[in-house]
């Protein structure tokens, strides 16, 4: 995960101001690739602890189709939870009135998780975020592409159409709406003359610090699964950025990770009987021997 850390070197020595939607700001660059080797380790960062088990259920919740985020208030994760807050306060006429991650909006947004939690029909109407991600990948304008692209990789692997995109521009303002437009935008498999699967990522906008770290470990994973069940041994994931930014309010954190050594990676374990992609549950993977350094708090910019 050397790679990783001289990126954020990088947009952290090279980035230039620039604002932005959310109004935090950034130091930004355009245009960056990282590579790493899968067979090498699981690259999950060992500079600061990362949350695996958010991992694993939002990737579980994109390929079951979902985009509620009931599913993953259910497994207690919350990094999907501030979007519909967010959206909810706008319909109460309460979004400016709340100071953000202050006092009273904490005790509104845990409120607001309760009824989730608790009220099924409050938690249709209030915790979709729209055609995201699990939509596109399973139901892109009737296509399951995720269906589609195991097959085609079983049957066709020389093919160079092994694409699933999230981008579907007559849904962006729908997206735009409840949640956002796809931030890892579209992803190609590569199958190699030796039978190793590879993907590459395209991801238009990328927060180093928060993000980041949750996408590389989130495809890597997504690649040992398809692999798995396309009876392939494991490539490279390649990760392609267009603006990556490090956010204004996170670069003590960033400073305080790039101090830290990286340590050997982790290993991931699938378990090997599952054989169909859309069959894997949580305790289906294990994790073991990572030994990171205490975990980096930092605020997400919505
Ligand atoms: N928006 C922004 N500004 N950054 C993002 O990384 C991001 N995403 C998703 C959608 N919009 C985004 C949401 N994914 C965390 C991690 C991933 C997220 C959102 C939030 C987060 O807060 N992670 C903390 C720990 C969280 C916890 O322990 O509950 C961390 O320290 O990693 C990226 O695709």
């Amino acid at each position: 995960m050397q790679a990783y850390l001289d990126l954020l070197q990088d947009v952290y020595d090279h980035g230039v101001g620039k604002d932005d939607r959310t109004g935090t700001g950034t130091r930004s660059v355009f245009g960056r690739q990282l590579r790493c080797d899968l067979a090498e380790g699981f690259p999950l960062l060992t500079t600061k602890k990362v949350f695996l088990r958010g991992i694993i259920h939002e990737l579980l919740w994109f390929v079951r189709g979902d985009t509620n985020i009931k599913y993953l208030v259910d497994n207690n994760v919350g990094i999907w939870n501030e979007w519909p807050f967010q959206n909810y306060l706008k319909s109460k006429g309460l979004d400016n009135k709340l100071e953000k991650h202050g006092c009273d909006w904490q005790y509104q947004l845990e409120e607001f998780i309760g009824k989730i939690q608790r009220d099924d029909t409050f938690a249709q109407q209030w915790g979709e975020l729209g055609p995201v991600y699990g939509k596109q990948w399973r139901n892109f304008s009737g296509v399951d592409q995720l269906d589609w692209v195991i097959n085609e990789i079983k049957t066709n692997p020389n093919s160079r159409r092994l694409i699933v995109s999230a981008w579907n521009p007559g849904e962006i303002e729908e997206m735009a709406k409840a949640g956002l437009p796809p931030c890892h935008t579209l992803f190609q498999f590569y199958v190699s003359h030796d039978n190793k699967l590879s993907c590459q990522l395209y991801q238009r906008s990328a927060d180093l610090f928060l993000g980041v770290p949750f996408n590389i470990a989130s495809y890597a994973l997504l690649t040992m699964m398809v692999a798995q069940v396309c009876k392939l041994q494991l490539g490279e994931f390649v990760h392609t950025f267009g603006d990556v930014h490090i956010y204004s309010n996170h670069e003590e954190q960033v400073r305080t990770q790039l101090s830290r050594t990286p340590k050997p990676l982790p290993k991931m374990t699938l378990n090997p009987s599952v054989t169909d992609l859309f069959e894997f549950r949580f305790e289906d993977f294990e994790l073991t021997e990572y030994h990171p350094d205490a975990a980096i708090r930092a605020p997400v910019a919505v």
